[in-house]
């Protein structure tokens, strides 16, 4: 098949995603195109099958605002006429979906490519609630030839916050890691780290991450030279260095910003630790799941899918420090006990959120909108 990509490209959980489903498509024959400002970032280059058509924006005086949603859907329409797209599949909704949606109305009818739209969070759970963005989604929904999303949770949230009424399939992450680059002792010399335990924290530090209880959190965690907190941010941790001396945790706290070798620092941690207020999925909690750590996280949004409290990690009920610390304190003094964790958690990850459990469900739903 002939197949259309969008997504952010940058650090964030729905291109990482985007980005190793194009990959794989393209690996089992298909003509993957993606269509963005930037090329992704986890993106191979000069791979076969795999293209990448960059949306060019004008910055006009005359706007106050620049415009991405047209030049996107032009770029879409050009794009799909001339490798005779048959399905576009939108990540994030907005503004790809609408995107999406004008561009397949430039074509004529016969070459229109089917619209597949993946929600992947706050599109629904934050833009969905605006009503300044909430109509322009659903109706992006209402006109997509299917739409998925990548929890049980999710789906439930799109109906019940946009009243979308048309079938949801759901359709779960997945993860490939790429092979580390350096070793795991390479990684724990560059860290600085001795025999402590690593904690990560992964994420792009937007308040509902709540990197303020994650840093409350790792003050309260006894005894401090058991263990370090590795945070890698997809974005400047600055605004949080103040709070980092507040809590007298400059010692504590490795920081790394923006990286994209990330398979080499996972494979150097011990144990995820999650503060998200929300998560549809929390792809980071995968991502550590591959390399055997398991995480302790917030019972939220769709984590529970995600991470089986007491066999692949430990889920807390509350947005209390003090809980979260003492189940990450009952991990680090049972190294059994988080080792067989981890084991869980990597079979799970091998079972359920492969590429190979994955991919085909979505060629399957390619087919299906295909063929309607
Ligand atoms: O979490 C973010 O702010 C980034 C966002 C994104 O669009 O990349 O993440 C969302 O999509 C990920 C991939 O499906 C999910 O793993 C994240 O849980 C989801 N974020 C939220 O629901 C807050």
């Amino acid at each position: 098949m002939n197949i259309g990509i969008t997504c952010y490209p940058s650090v964030g959980g729905s291109g990482i995603l985007a980005t190793a489903l194009g990959e794989e498509l393209a690996q089992r024959g298909h003509e993957v195109h993606f269509i963005s400002y930037e090329r992704p970032f986890r993106l191979p280059e000069n791979s076969p099958r795999l293209h990448f058509h960059p949306v060019v924006i004008n910055d006009y005086d005359l706007f106050k605002y620049p415009d991405y949603t047209l030049p996107l859907s032009v770029k879409m329409a050009e794009v799909s006429r001339e490798h005779r797209l048959d399905v576009l599949h939108v990540h994030y909704a907005v503004p790809h979906a609408t995107a999406a949606i004008l561009a397949r109305a430039m074509l004529p009818k016969e070459i229109q490519p089917r619209v597949v739209t993946t929600l992947h969070g706050t599109d629904t759970t934050l833009l969905g609630r605006d009503p300044g963005y909430g109509p322009a989604i659903h109706h992006a929904l209402t006109h997509s030839d299917a739409v998925t999303t990548v929890s049980h949770f999710l789906k439930t949230e799109t109906q019940r916050v946009l009243g979308f009424k048309g079938p949801i399939d759901v359709i779960h992450n997945f993860f490939t890691p790429r092979a580390p680059k350096r070793s795991r002792e390479e990684v724990r010399r560059e860290l600085g780290l001795k025999n402590e335990v690593l904690l990560f924290h992964s994420s792009n530090l937007r308040p509902l991450k709540r990197i303020d209880l994650l840093l409350e959190t790792v003050a309260r965690i006894e005894p401090r030279e058991s263990f370090k907190l590795l945070v890698l941010a997809g974005g400047s941790f600055a605004p949080f260095l103040p709070e980092i001396s507040r809590l007298g945790l400059t010692n504590q706290v490795i920081v790394r910003e923006n990286i994209s070798d990330i398979e080499d620092y996972l494979q150097a941690a011990d144990l995820g630790l999650f503060t998200s207020d929300t998560e549809s999925f929390c792809l980071s909690i995968l991502e550590g799941m591959y390399f055997g750590c398991p995480s302790v996280a917030r019972r939220v949004g769709g984590i529970p899918e995600v991470v089986s409290t007491n066999e692949t990690g430990l889920l807390v009920d509350s947005a209390n420090a003090d809980e979260l610390a003492r189940a990450v304190e009952s991990l680090l003094i049972n190294p059994v006990r988080r080792h067989a964790l981890g084991k869980a958690a990597r079979l799970k990850a091998n079972e359920h959120f492969s590429a190979a459990a994955t991919v085909p469900l979505y060629e399957d739903l390619y087919r299906r909108v295909c063929s309607s």
